[in-house]
This record gives C-alpha cells, sequence and structure tokens, in this order.
C-alpha cells in the first residue's frame, strides 16, 4: 500500500481513521496527564482559534487588525509583569522566547570575542540548554540550594570575561522553584549583564498567588535589573497552543532580535520571531481568553489549582510510602517514594494509565495540578500513589 495514495479518501473516511490513530491520545478531559504543563484550553480561544485558521501572524501587512490584537496581548502581560511600555512579541512557545532572550545576550556583546557565555542554575529548563546549542554559546550551570533554589553567590562566582548574561526561572519545571529574582538582579546590575527570567509557566500564577496572599514573590519587571521576561498563554494562560510571549524593558533588547524581511511591507517588514508563518489564531484565542477571564477569573483558577495542590500534600506529608521533595511554592508538586523505587512507582502509575513524569532534579515523580485535574482526579491518583508506592517487590 502507498502511504499517500493517488485517489482521495472520503470525508467521513478520513474522518474515522483519524479516529482510531488518535485513541491513543490521552486527551486532558480523561483527567490522566497529571505531569503536563499545558490543559485544555479554554473554549472561548478554542471557538476564536477555530474561526482563525487562515490568519497568518507573519503577514501583518495583510492581518493588520490580528496584528493590533497581538499588540493587546502584549501590553495586557506587560500590565501583568509590571511593564508599562513593553517592547516584545508573542511566540511559538517558552523554548522560542528563551532562544530570543539569549539571542538578545549575545547580539547585546557582539564586541566581546570568544566563546560568549550564560549562566544560570542547573534547575534552568532544557530549551536553554537548546537555546546554547543552536546559538553556538556555552551555558555555564551553577548549583542550588537545598530548596532547588539558584544561589546568587555561585552566580556571580561563575561571572568571567566571556559572561554575556545571566538566566533565571520563575517557577521551575522540576518543582516549581521561584529562583531568589532579586538578589540575581542585583548581581546582573552590578555586574552590567542582562537578565532573562524564565516564567513561562510561573507568569500567569505567581501574580495571583501574591494576589492570594499565598506567595510574596517579586520576579518581574517590578526587580531593577530585569531585562527580559517570558511567559507562555499556552500553559496556565489557558491560550491555544502554540502561544507564548516574551518581553523586553528596552526597544534596544527587541532590536538586536529584529531582522529585516526585505520582500515584505508595514507591519510584516520587521520580525522579530524566529518563524516566519505563524498562526495567529492562537494570539487570537489567547486575547479573548485573557479578556473574558480579567485577573479575577486566573485568580480563582489558581485558587482552585492551590487548593488540589494542598490536599495532595496533606496526604502524602503523613504517609509512610510516600513524601515531598519541598513544599510546594505554586501547583508543581515533586514526590518521593520511601519503600519501592522511584521507577517502578512511576511505571505502575504509567501502567494504571496516569501520565506521569519521572523527574531527575531531585529524583521525583512530579505532579502539575492543573485546572483539569478535579477533585476526583485527585483523589483517585492519591489511591493509586500510596498503592503504588506500598509494594515491596518480592525478589
Ligand atoms: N521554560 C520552562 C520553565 C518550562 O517549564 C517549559 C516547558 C519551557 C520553558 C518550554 O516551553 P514550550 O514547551 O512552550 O516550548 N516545560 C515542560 C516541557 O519540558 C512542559 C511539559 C512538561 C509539557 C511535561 C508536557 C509534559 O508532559 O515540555
Amino acid at each position: 500500500m502507498q502511504m499517500f495514495e493517488d485517489k482521495g479518501l472520503t470525508t467521513s473516511e478520513v474522518t474515522q481513521m483519524l479516529q482510531s490513530l488518535l485513541a491513543d491520545d490521552v486527551g486532558f478531559a480523561s483527567g490522566r496527564p497529571v505531569a503536563s504543563m499545558s490543559t485544555e484550553p479554554h473554549s472561548l480561544g478554542v471557538e476564536v482559534f477555530s474561526r482563525s485558521m487562515e490568519k497568518n501572524a507573519g503577514r501583518f501587512h495583510t492581518f493588520a487588525g490580528s496584528a493590533k490584537v497581538e499588540r493587546e496581548v502584549i501590553d495586557m502581560i506587560g500590565d501583568l509583569l509590571h511593564l508599562a511600555e513593553p517592547f516584545g512579541t508573542t511566540t511559538s512557545g517558552g523554548t522560542e522566547s528563551n532562544i530570543l532572550a539569549m539571542l538578545s545576550h549575545r547580539e547585546a556583546a557582539r564586541k566581546k570575542t570568544g566563546m560568549r557565555e550564560i549562566i544560570a542554575s542547573k534547575t534552568v529548563h532544557a530549551s536553554v540548554d537548546k537555546a546554547a546549542w543552536i546559538l553556538g554559546m556555552k551555558l555555564v550551570k551553577t548549583e542550588v540550594d537545598d530548596q532547588f533554589k539558584a544561589v546568587p553567590d555561585a552566580i556571580e562566582h561563575a561571572i568571567g570575561p566571556n559572561t554575556v548574561g545571566i538566566f533565571a526561572t520563575a517557577g521551575t519545571t522540576y518543582l516549581g522553584q521561584v529562583d531568589p529574582i532579586e538578589e540575581i538582579a542585583d548581581t546582573a546590575s552590578k555586574h552590567r549583564l542582562p537578565l532573562h527570567i524564565d516564567a513561562a509557566f510561573g507568569g500567569f500564577v505567581i501574580p495571583f498567588l501574591n494576589d492570594l496572599g499565598i506567595g510574596h514573590h517579586a520576579f518581574d519587571f517590578q526587580v531593577d535589573g530585569v531585562t527580559s521576561v517570558s511567559t507562555d498563554p499556552h500553559k496556565m494562560g489557558l491560550g491555544p497552543i502554540p502561544c507564548g510571549c516574551i518581553l523586553f524593558r528596552s526597544e534596544r533588547h527587541l532590536k538586536t532580535v529584529t531582522r529585516q524581511v526585505p520582500y515584505l511591507r508595514g507591519a510584516s517588514a520587521f520580525q522579530p520571531t524566529l518563524l516566519g508563518t505563524r498562526p495567529a489564531g492562537s494570539i487570537l484565542g489567547t486575547w479573548a481568553v485573557m479578556k473574558h477571564l480579567g485577573r479575577s477569573g486566573y485568580r480563582s483558577i489558581v485558587r482552585q489549582c492551590m487548593k488540589r495542590t494542598m490536599n495532595i500534600k496533606d496526604r502524602v506529608e503523613p504517609s509512610s510510602t510516600l513524601s515531598l521533595a519541598i513544599q510546594p511554592v505554586m501547583n508543581i508538586l515533586g514526590i518521593k517514594t520511601k519503600v519501592v523505587s522511584l521507577e517502578l512507582a512511576t511505571q505502575k502509575m504509567e501502567d494504571r494509565g496516569w501520565r506521569i513524569d519521572l523527574s531527575p532534579l531531585p529524583p521525583t515523580m512530579r505532579i502539575v495540578v492543573m485546572p483539569h485535574m478535579t477533585d476526583g482526579t485527585v483523589n483517585a491518583l492519591l489511591n493509586d500513589l500510596e498503592e503504588a508506592a506500598g509494594t515491596v517487590p518480592s525478589d
């Protein structure tokens, strides 16, 4: 059988085939993905996106209305992250944002010769390694403390003649930890280095934790010395995939990542993104979701996720077979096993249909309490976790 046949199939044949192929997907509605940082996008965003499929955000000269909407998304996120006049762009997600941030560090230090270096703690997301690899730069990784936070002194100590920038994280992938941004920013300012904050996950969580009095984290443009911040509407922003965003404090930084496309006109001619053709629909969907939910909508979503996070904590802490790596800072938990190996417990959970990550730093099962996790899911998850962690292997 040819893979790409000459004669096309009917729409209903195609739909049926696709349905059977997709039977292996574990959708959010099942409640089973419990380590994902994305979730079921808000229905309004899905509706807007599905009506905007033809719109190309790489062609803002043609889609000038979509360009205005992107501007409003940037301005809303700027407002959320304490930057009155943001310079930035939406992106395809946290990876592209980190590549752009590192590119801006490299380009701002063009005069430096030799292998340019970026400093970040070892809890930085894998996309930062990818960025250094792509950009031909060296990522110098520093130690973390016993709470898995970056150590400012270690960062300062790692600064050398080839250092061109620093990365820190607000909401680490591993444990949802927030690095000591203020102290790192002091170091960055002292050494006149740009500082990027990866708030891919935390950007749509921390401001609301602060509002709710659950956290007190200064992590964004409120902190002098922070030069760029990235956050992803397609994670806790409930926007449709793909939608990330990076903001720079000054136009100078945005310019360093902007290229001219000579054959395009007007708004399309200057592109600060890695991608050319890119969906405007997910940007429009994100705009709609942000407008519809408002800050109060996100606050209640974060409150709900934190309530469920604390329910998990309250059951894990007294357990004789499970323990927590750290006290949860946001809606992410790292769970350790006391009796059976982590690998075995994780495998047992996978066998039961759960989609859990085995996280290396520290070795834990990683749970992200996203809005698609209901009280029922949390309860079922914990029942299975207790069982999976409670049986000693008989060998
Ligand atoms: N920065 C941080 C702090 C992140 O956690 C992530 C994604 C990124 C950047 C990259 O974002 P994009 O994926 O949008 O490019 N973190 C998780 C990841 O490593 C998200 C995740 C984790 C998704 C587990 C699914 C999953 O099962 O992909």
